[in-house]
């Protein structure tokens, strides 16, 4: 079956803002809101909140934060998150369930975080195949550089080459293409810390040669005003579940990304996070719905400055990475109804399923009296 919006292609930013407008104006259920901050060139970023009573303040509401595209080329991560928004106004009144949930909870979603880098990735040579292949850092390209394959967003630090002062991506002669700061590194949880071995500090896009730089922290934690945004739509509300989409490997990741046995500035090793068990189960509920696989950050790969490790650490409502689909940052359009609906032995189930149990959880008390913060 199609997905709730009947949508057959990916959205630009443009589609996205006017998908949030039509939401808003069922008022009563949801409203449209812009953070704080604009991004770095200037764009205003949207969300939408969704609750039974959602005119009204917020305060004690149990919420659940969905996000889409810290990483611009990850297309699916942003359009999942506007599907589920959808499907929650559609469902609302006529659905038991989800009646019941938004009764009792509010939704955020915030299918686009890194907007400039998101508007450049769809509009400006995506049929390009300007790409960085695969998770072994194997570099290949295909072609002229479209920009399809951003995945930071905009900073350029000063001095730093770009040949016509934006935050494209450029080939130079050392093949880098790597301007932006990472917005899953550059948030606060074990920031620049050890074990930060899949983060680095340094912008320049030719910094390996033959490599982009992928993974730039920026100058501070939280130094981006998207990240800004982030932490204080979190800091600000009841937040008990937090899921950051992205693409692509078919995981549910939970906090730590930096390996246990990392030694803290302390001189203990990190371990693991103090709601192991939890976070845990909670993962094996989704990834029964979705058919990922329900592991650790850090098992995938170290990193620091993650959302979910900030997320998690600071406000103890829990936090999760989904990597959405098997192989491609952004595959044909047809792909993103199966990682909605699910496919094959997931069918029926799916992503859709996933957010569902996060939003049961989510109101659930048992679970609000095991929160640390
Ligand atoms: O590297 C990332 O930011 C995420 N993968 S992606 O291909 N979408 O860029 C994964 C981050 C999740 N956390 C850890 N691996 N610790
Ligand atoms: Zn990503």
């Amino acid at each position: 079956s199609a997905l709730p919006s009947g949508r057959t292609s990916y959205r630009t930013l443009a589609d996205y803002n006017a998908d949030m407008d039509e939401l808003a104006k069922k008022r009563t259920l949801v409203k449209k809101f812009a953070m704080p901050r604009p991004s770095l060139d200037g764009r205003t970023i949207y969300g939408v909140e969704i609750g039974s009573d959602v005119r009204r303040p917020s305060t004690g509401r149990p919420t659940m934060v969905l996000m889409g595209a810290h990483h611009a080329r990850e297309w699916p991560s942003a359009e999942l998150a506007m599907e589920f928004a959808t499907d929650l106004v559609q469902s609302y009144g006529k659905n038991r369930r989800i009646t019941r949930l938004l009764d009792r909870a509010r939704v955020v979603v915030v299918p686009v975080v890194n907007v400039d880098g998101f508007e450049l990735s769809r509009t400006d040579g995506a049929a390009v195949d300007l790409r960085e292949v695969d998770n072994g850092g194997t570099v290949t390209i295909l072609g002229t550089p479209g920009q399809a394959y951003k995945r930071k967003n905009c900073r350029i630090v000063d001095g730093q080459d770009t040949p016509d002062g934006s935050c494209r991506l450029t080939l130079n002669s050392n093949g880098g293409f790597g301007l932006g700061t990472d917005l899953n590194r550059n948030y606060g949880g074990f920031w620049g810390g050890p074990g930060a071995a899949g983060t680095l500090p340094d912008p320049s896009s030719d910094r390996v040669a033959g490599l982009p730089d992928p993974t730039y922290r920026g100058a501070a934690p939280f130094s981006e005003p998207e990240t800004q945004n982030v932490r204080d739509l979190i800091a600000g509300r009841q937040v008990t579940m937090m899921i950051s989409n992205h693409t692509f490997s078919n995981l549910v990741l939970r906090p730590n990304g930096v390996n246990p046995t990392t030694i803290a500035p302390d001189g203990i090793p990190v371990g693991n996070a103090p709601d192991e068990e939890g976070l845990k189960r909670l993962g094996k509920r989704m990834t029964d719905q979705n058919g990922y696989r329900n592991i650790h950050g850090w098992e995938l790969y170290d990193t620091t400055g993650t959302t979910e490790d900030w997320s998690y650490n600071a406000t103890g409502g829990y936090g999760y990475t989904f990597e959405i689909g098997p192989d491609e940052f952004h595959p044909p359009f047809e792909q993103v109804v199966g990682f909605y609906r699910g496919t094959g032995k997931y069918a029926g189930k799916g992503n859709r399923e996933a957010y569902l149990i996060a939003l049961e959880h989510t109101v659930d008390t048992r679970f609000h009296g095991t929160l640390r913060a």
